[in-house]
């Protein structure tokens, strides 16, 4: 039986009264994202005609998921809530706390040992407040949550922003920071602007070497790493019926990549077979039951434009295999086109590693496939030239890989299977050599590219593309080569070709295991005791931040002006600095150490405008903060794109920077700085960008009328006695006036507790 099984039962119960009355009101057609949405509304959310990228609306989600690294945060500040128990069913994932080193056994128990007092924080606090815990080695998050609690028509959010993955499974599920879900597990409603939609219609049917992540590669090609900030991409069509539903997921994991709220798809036979190979033969037959309110009206994808903001139609039968990268996830090249493009960029084209792997792409499906062409080195003599690395998404697809004899297969391409986790993909990648930060290519199936992301080595070219693309050409060794066209040597020296992939959607035995990792809450968790130690290095527990002083804020320093792309990769980096993701005050000697320095082009070299020397970044603004002078940080457009971790909020906020103005945010960073009391800002006026000098001190006026939809003013106060005033806007509305106010959105639920 499914989890959750009673609540699942309620929302189909509730949702065709629900859909009818908000049909009747907005008075047309409907989209499968407006049907799940209207269905979630917070009970005190009065039904409205909301205004897309505009009206501010509270809803009430079905679940919430967390996963290691920003549930110690996350749960840090639910504890403070004061509840006895998470209001909605609440998981926690051990996933990105593993290294990658030596293989699953090994790293894991290392792991073990290394994170041990966060793991058994994390176990002990899902014991005592009602959450279900998985432990490390039972699976990615995402992976996890599709193979056990996602549902047709569902609403769930998620610490992490590949939450979206559970558009796969026709959900709409959003990657928020931590502060949210703690509102959300408190019974608080969750708040988000209404969203805009694009409508993605695909026809035709994938074949041969196109696989789904081709899909996504391609939409990111168009609609860009900022495309689909405030929107919700629904995909429909004949191609997306012929598809899989672990397929339908990778298409919406990646949807993070462009900035989506969230992506999904139409419940259809590809969800039902996945529910019932997943053991929810109960959730599909209560989908049945509804299923015209799983999907969009008919007229909606008849006539798309006259219901989506933004319409893209692909033909799966044309689609080509793309390679994204490097460096960015949207830099899509079509395959017939790489070795060109490649060329002309001198781009490293020897491929020194193919990764297998994450929560985009790690499916049976997806690992059957790579396995047809793996199966080809030793039945047309050939030799993997390039390393190839495996992550497994759970342990339930471990175990039944495993059986079916894939393992065996890899095993024979001198393939290294690491844990079922995130490993390279967050750089939790202990790579030989890569300190050396030589010039070199990897290719692999993850979501993000981002410069240092999987090794920590700026000159590691990563390009992403399907798990077929990076087998094929892994075992070519050669970003040149078009595994559709061209021909390998063989150890015989003969001119050999790949066959295309094939692969199972699903075992055809079905999937086995023997210990999923599960484990679940105590009934009464009330006795249950938690202990973070005060001298501990990798838990901290949270003081609540100072509430805003009442005044305009005056003699504040330029901490930095970011230059170009600064993602939360930059800003709060993973990988080494993961361990400190419970430790506010450690975590925070991370903060901004990747951006770059638009002044002297440098990361981590900023001026201290006190000593006038240049230092890293979290030195000067322990600098200013240890004199009580506040600071901003100036940054570029996208500002924060990519993950949902609030620590880029929290440690600017903890180290007294008290605004961020940039040209554009991307949606989930902007949310959690208003969370944590900061003051998020955008310029009205792009180029004023350039006016802002490296020794600037800078007022912000206009805080005590502080009120949505006005703007407010900075002063920028230059060294040679010359002065700008800049205009800003901000997106706050009187909910999050007030968090400002108090010094955080948790200074207020902490009141309401006492
Ligand atoms: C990522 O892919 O960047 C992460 C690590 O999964 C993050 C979450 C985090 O920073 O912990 C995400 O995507 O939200
Ligand atoms: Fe883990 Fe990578 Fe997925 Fe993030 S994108 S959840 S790091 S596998």
């Amino acid at each position: 039986m499914a989890f959750d099984i009673e609540m699942i039962k309620k929302v189909y119960a509730e949702m065709p009264s629900k859909i009818d009355s908000a049909r009747k009101l907005v008075n047309r057609p409907l989209t499968l994202t407006e049907k799940i949405l209207y269905s979630h509304l917070h009970t005190d959310q009065k039904q409205d005609q909301f205004e897309r990228a505009k009206s501010y609306v509270d809803f009430s989600p079905d679940r919430v998921a967390m996963q290691d690294a920003t549930a110690q945060m996350a749960l840090l500040q639910f504890m403070q809530s004061g509840r006895p128990k998470v209001a909605v069913p609440s998981t926690v994932h051990c996933d990105h706390l593993i290294t990658a080193k030596n293989g699953a056994n090994d790293d894991l128990a290392f792991a073990n040992k290394e994170s041990k007092e966060v793991f058994d924080f994390l176990g002990s606090v899902s014991n005592k407040y009602g959450i279900g815990f998985w432990k490390p080695g039972a699976g990615i998050i995402h992976q996890v949550v599709l193979e056990n609690y996602a549902f047709p028509g569902g609403m769930m959010i998620g610490t992490d922003s590949h939450t979206v993955n559970a558009g796969g499974l026709g959900m709409i599920a959003i990657g928020v920071g931590g502060a949210d879900a703690c509102d959300v597990m408190a019974g608080l409603a969750w708040e988000l602007k209404m969203p805009k939609l694009i409508g993605v219609k695909l026809t035709g049917k994938l074949s041969g070497w196109t696989a789904p992540k081709d899909v996504i590669l391609k939409v990111a090609g168009i609609l860009t790493v900022k495309g689909g900030t405030d929107a919700v991409v629904e995909y429909f069509g004949e191609g997306a019926i012929s598809m899989s539903c672990t397929g339908k997921g990778t298409i919406c994991n990646m949807g993070a990549e462009i900035g989506a709220t969230t992506s999904t798809f139409g419940y259809d036979d590809s969800m039902s077979r996945y529910l019932k190979a997943t053991g929810r033969e109960d959730v599909a037959a209560l989908a049945d039951t509804v299923k015209e309110h799983l999907t969009a009206d008919v007229e909606v994808y008849l006539n798309p434009s006259k219901y989506f903001d933004q319409v893209i139609e692909i033909n799966l039968s044309e689609l080509e295999p793309h390679v994204n990268g490097p460096f960015t996830p949207d830099l899509a090249t079509p395959i017939s086109k790489l070795k060109e493009v490649a060329l002309a960029n001198a781009w490293p084209t020897k491929i020194s590693v193919g990764l297998l792997g994450s929560c985009t792409n790690s499916s049976y499906e997806d690992i059957s496939r790579a396995v047809s062409l793996a199966k080809q080195v030793s039945s047309k003599h050939l030799k993997a030239k390039a390393e190839y690395l495996i992550n497994p998404g759970s342990e339930q697809i471990r175990y039944t890989i495993e059986r079916d004899g894939f393992l065996d297969v890899f095993d024979q391409i001198g393939a290294k299977v690491f844990t079922n986790a995130c490993g390279p993909c967050i750089g939790m990648w202990d790579r030989m050599g890569s300190e050396k930060h030589e010039k070199n290519t990897i290719i692999h199936s993850f979501n993000r590219n981002f410069a240092k992301r999987a090794d920590g080595n700026p000159n590691t070219y990563a390009f992403v593309a399907s798990p077929e693309i990076v087998t094929a050409m892994a075992i070519a060794g050669d970003l040149t080569f078009n595994p559709l066209t061209d021909f390998l040597t063989n150890e015989k020296g003969e001119q050999v070709k790949f066959d295309a992939p094939n692969g199972d959607e699903l075992p055809t035995r079905g999937f086995e295991v023997k210990d999923s990792g599960f484990q679940s809450p105590a009934a009464d968790g009330s006795q249950v005791v938690i202990n973070v130690s005060p001298t501990s290095d990798r838990l901290q527990l949270l003081d609540p931040f100072a509430a805003w002083e009442g005044n305009d804020l005056s003699d504040l320093k330029l901490l930095i002006k970011a230059k170009g792309k600064c993602t939360t990769d930059h800003i709060s980096m993973a990988g080494p600095w993961l361990k400190f993701r419970g430790h506010l005050d450690n975590i925070s000697n991370n903060m901004l150490i990747g951006a770059v320095n638009f002044f002297n082009e440098k990361t981590d070299t900023i001026k201290n405008q006190l000593s006038g020397s240049y230092e890293s970044v979290p030195k000067v603004q322990r600098a200013y903060k240890s004199q009580g002078i506040g600071s901003i940080v100036v940054g570029d457009e996208n500002y924060g794109e990519g993950s949902s971790r609030e620590h880029a909020a929290m440690e600017p906020r903890h180290l007294g920077v008290r605004a961020v103005l940039v040209k554009s945010f991307a949606r989930i960073h902007e949310t959690n700085l208003k969370k944590q009391g900061m003051l998020a800002l955008t310029f009205v006026n792009k180029a004023d960008y350039e006016k802002i000098q490296e020794n600037d001190s800078i007022n912000i006026i206009g805080l005590t009328t502080f009120s949505p939809g006005t703007s407010l003013t900075l002063l920028f106060k230059h060294s040679d006695g010359t002065q700008d005033e800049i205009k800003a806007n901000h997106t706050y509305n009187a909910q999050q006036i007030e968090w400002f106010k108090a010094g955080g959105a948790l200074n207020i639920i902490r009141a309401g507790v006492k």
